[in-house]
């Protein structure tokens, strides 16, 4: 996933210190992993303590019943709605040993070894690498119709074209491995990890750069962007020319707003820029990135098409290309409560506009929303029509404030975790709360998001290709397992055609910026270690329910529905 909500701590900093704590409610205690109270909340605007608020009852769900799961089938193809794939999705940054030439191993990798010291170091991750053979057997005993993971570029191309014959041969045996379990492997090509020689994080950001095999410059640089969407399509081709035979789903690009926000914003991913806070001009440059990061799917897209031109799977479909969104519930908020007053309203629409619809409408109609109202309104048809389905991907509820106007651009301000503003809102429920993260688990947001993508997408399929939760509760871990079925289930009630779920993760992994405390796998690891895995009951449970492609009643009383969950510790 999908780190930056509690990744954001980084950003609070960042803003305290920029506006020297003029606002000070927002720049309290950097370590907070309680739920935001509620009494005593700070006063952030100047607008009337009535202020309108809105009837935030929970949906009724009605009596459980039991719910049938159809087969798997085609991602995109007409055949497949009404299909229904179960999955796992890992990816490789955050699993792969052995992996010296990413970003991530020199951005994590600590300064008296030669690295920048940024984080948890990545180190061994979870042997990801000399594991994954194994690991399949992992999938197979969830009797998983489907694996995603992702190739590692800079494993694949450490130096500029310099492709190396054993890393290619590595992901052919793990993808012939889950075709022999009868597993269909789904491909991520950018999973938030890049080769270091894609933008070097040891160059300032104020450094002048010229494009050279050593350094292309990033997503940024007017002459090395071009240059790196070459390179990365190339890449991509590549993989689909090795792999189309026995691979007919890829995802491009990953939570590309979150990914951005945090390698060219917040600092917190590698190359660590901050285009954001240099104002008018800095926030152009980070523009240039987004739409850069749109040509990059669009160049990866083509590519794959081109070269992937076998199918795998007999749905006459070679190739079924798709991305990955990171989606939200963003609740309008003031003052830390929910809030109907038309200013936050429109900040939380946006903020829904650059979170859910800038890249999936720019890939589908072929335009750029300049000013974020939901409407593109620079035309780029060169964009237009490359996006076979959409990938899905849901971990919380946040409050969204326009009392404050911190973010430029979008004129809003987003509860992250401790990042308040008045945005922050206590969770409906406190067994919601997902302490390693900060953010409150809000079940039938999914739902939300997946109709109102319905409607306005309705000849686009759609797949959940992330939901989990970090904990450490094996209960916990399978009571999201089932509110999640519950609310695709819902959405495919009433005619939405979503066409699966995959869990993150299959396994306990390094989650980015946070390091290796979030929890987020079916199956526990033992870091430092055996690294070992163990089955989690949620695995336990997901399986129970793969077997027989059904929900049932005892289950969804067990574990269903929208009440309290089982407490972390
Ligand atoms: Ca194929
Ligand atoms: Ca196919
Ligand atoms: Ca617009």
């Amino acid at each position: 996933m999908s780190a930056p909500p509690s990744s954001l701590r980084a950003l609070r900093r960042v803003l305290c210190a920029a506006l020297l704590v003029t606002v000070a409610p927002a720049c309290g205690d950097d370590d907070d992993t309680t739920p935001p109270a509620d009494a005593g909340a700070p006063d952030t605007g100047s607008v009337d303590a009535n202020f309108a608020q809105p009837d935030l009852a929970l949906p009724d769900l009605g009596p459980p019943v039991e719910i049938a799961f159809a087969p798997s089938g085609s991602t995109s193809a007409a055949s497949g709605a009404g299909s229904f794939t179960f999955g796992a999705a890992t990816a490789a940054a955050q699993i792969e040993d052995q992996n010296p030439a990413t970003d991530w191993y020199l951005w994590t990798r600590p300064e008296a070894e030669g690295g920048l010291g940024n984080g948890i170091f990545v180190g061994e991750a979870s042997r990801g690498f000399t594991r994954a053979v194994e690991d399949v057997a992992l999938a197979a005993q969830l009797g998983l119709d489907s694996y995603r993971f992702s190739v590692d570029w800079a494993r694949v191309e450490p130096v500029r074209d310099d492709v190396q014959e054993e890393a290619l041969a590595h992901y052919d045996a793990v993808i012939d491995a889950l075709v022999a379990a009868d597993i269909e492997p789904m491909i991520t090509v950018h999973h938030f990890s890049s080769p270091v020689w894609a933008d070097d994080p040891r160059r300032a950001t104020s450094a002048p750069c010229t494009p050279s095999d050593a350094d292309l410059c990033g997503w940024a640089d007017p002459v090395g962007a071009p240059l790196l969407i070459a390179e990365i399509a190339e890449h991509a081709g590549l993989l689909a020319a090795r792999y189309g035979d026995r691979v007919d789903d890829w995802a491009t690009i990953n939570e590309p707003i979150n990914y951005l926000l945090a390698s060219y914003g917040l600092t917190v991913f590698p190359p660590g820029r901050n285009l954001i806070l240099g104002g008018d001009a800095g926030f152009a440059r980070f523009i240039e990135v987004v739409k850069n990061y749109i040509r990059a799917h669009v160049a990866i897209y083509d590519a794959i098409k081109a070269a992937d031109t076998i199918d795998a799977d007999g749905d006459g479909v070679a190739a079924s290309v798709g991305f990955t969104l990171s989606v939200a519930k963003w609740q309008p908020a003031r003052r830390n409560r929910p809030s109907a007053e038309p200013v936050d309203v429109a900040a939380a629409e946006r903020v829904e506009a650059v979170y859910h619809y800038l890249f999936a409408d720019a890939v589908q109609q072929g335009g750029f929303d300049t000013d974020f109202d939901g409407v593109p309104d620079e035309d780029h048809p060169e964009w237009a029509d490359k996006l076979d389905w959409l990938g899905v991907q849901y971990y919380f509820r946040t409050g969204v404030t326009g009392a404050s106007t911190i973010i430029p651009g979008i004129e809003a301000a987003v509860c992250f975790d401790t990042f308040d503003f008045g945005a922050c809102l206590r969770p409906a429920d406190p067994t919601h709360f997902v302490p390693t993260m900060g953010y409150e688990y809000y079940a039938p947001g999914l739902y939300d998001v997946l109709v109102d993508f319905g409607a306005r997408w309705p000849a686009l399929p759609m797949t959940v290709t992330e939901a989990g939760i970090a904990t450490e509760v094996g209960a916990r871990r399978a009571e999201h397992v089932v509110r999640t079925l519950e609310q695709i289930a819902r959405a495919r009630a009433d005619g939405v055609d979503v066409r699966g779920y995959y869990h993150w993760s299959l396994f306990d992994n390094f989650e980015w910026a946070e390091g290796y405390e979030p929890r987020f796998g079916l199956y526990h690891v033992d870091f430092g270690g055996t690294w070992d895995r163990e089955p989690t009951e949620g695995a336990t449970l997901l399986t129970t329910i793969t077997g027989s492609r059904t929900l049932t009643v005892a289950q969804r009383m067990q574990y269903g529905g929208l009440g309290p969950m089982t407490p972390e510790p």
